[in-house]
């Protein structure tokens, strides 16, 4: 069976872009392939987090994925500080990755420019325990959003470096990236990605949000002053639209555009507005349940580590036998 991993970091709630981009697309490979979904605390810290917060979205992105449709009957759901091979092996990779590598990640320029104050290393080295978390597994797919592409190229360049210098050991993983919907854009700057982090509440929509709160957004949106509902570059807000409009309701972006020709952008906000709450509208219900019956979910997340802590070891004994680290007995 082929591996898949990915993950998300529990650095806020969860937004729309997190689950069209990611884990939508990661329910199609359950019944077929070995799947690791991780919560990526350890990442989460790279930049400030409040203590009591993080340890709540950490058990709220567990609750998402189970009710976006992850079945953790078949698919692996861990903490990713649960098991410590994550933080051993990035460190054995930070010892073969070039700092010229590092400088290079447009997401640390982007992510360092809004963290003047608190430029940490981990910051700068995140490239790398996500690396160590995809190859933890012998992973054959990484699902992931377009903003991930060059982390995974790193992933990929260590993988190669460390059998070349030693011998075969990690498999070299291959990145899935969707066509639409790989980047859902600011509702506030269509220029930037979604963000959770983003201080601006009306640029993201949550999975959570309520169906006042999504009218609110939607209707906030920017757009601009074409007012035709067309699907090119030169209509960045619209364009973002439409395609959280396709994504939601399967409905192809030429039937949309289609159907909005003779139509201004009141009439498309308004419904698109409710095509996000009826497409949102499972996973908030089934999330709330979830919530409610926390035992449940930390039984999920103690067999996930203990499934994929088995794994990870058995790749850590390997690199450390490889580097040259005497074994303790
Ligand atoms: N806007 C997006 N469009 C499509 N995919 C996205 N992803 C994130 N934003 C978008 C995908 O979601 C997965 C998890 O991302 P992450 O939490 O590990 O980190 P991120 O990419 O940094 O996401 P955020 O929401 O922007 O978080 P913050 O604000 O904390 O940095 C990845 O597969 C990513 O591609």
């Amino acid at each position: 069976k082929k591996v898949i991993f990915s993950g998300v970091q529990p650095s806020g709630k969860l937004t729309i872009g997190n689950y069209l981009g990611a884990i939508k697309n990661w329910l199609k490979y359950q019944d077929e392939y070995d799947c690791y979904f991780c919560i990526v605390d350890l990442h989460a810290i790279t930049v400030p987090q409040v203590a009591k917060d993080l340890r709540r979205n950490s058990l709220e992105v567990l609750a998402l994925y189970i009710a976006s449709g992850l079945n953790p009957e078949k698919v692996t759901l861990f903490i990713q500080s649960h098991v410590s091979a994550h933080t051993e092996l990035a460190w054995v990779l930070n010892c073969m990755t070039y700092m010229g590598e590092l400088n290079r990640m447009t997401q640390f320029k982007e992510k360092s420019k809004k963290n003047e104050a608190n430029l940490n290393a981990g910051l700068y080295t995140y490239p790398v325990l996500m690396a160590s978390d995809i190859l933890l597994y012998q992973t054959d797919l990484v699902p992931v959003g377009d903003d991930q592409k060059q982390h995974l190229e790193l992933a990929r360049d260590l993988a190669r470096r460390f059998n070349n210098r030693y011998s075969p050991t990690f498999k070299v993983p291959e990145p899935i990236i969707a066509k639409v919907g790989a980047r859902i854009m600011s509702l506030q700057e269509p220029n930037k990605k979604m963000s959770k982090s983003d201080e601006n509440e009306n640029s993201y929509i949550l999975l959570t949000d309520d169906p006042d709160t999504i009218r609110r957004k939607v209707k906030r949106a920017v757009t601009d002053s074409y007012n035709t509902v067309k699907f090119t570059d030169e209509q960045p807000g619209i364009k973002n639209l439409i395609t959280i409009y396709s994504k939601l309701s399967d409905e192809s972006i030429e039937d949309i555009e289609n159907k909005y020709e003779d139509k201004g952008y009141a009439d498309f906000k308004k419904d698109l507005a409710e095509v996000i709450i009826e497409g949102l509208r499972p996973i908030r219900e089934k999330f709330e349940d979830l919530m409610k019956n926390k035992d449940y979910l930390e039984e999920i997340y103690l067999e996930g580590a203990n499934n994929a802590e088995r794994v990870a070891r058995k790749t850590l004994r390997k690199v450390y036998r490889k580097v040259g680290f005497r074994p303790r007995k």
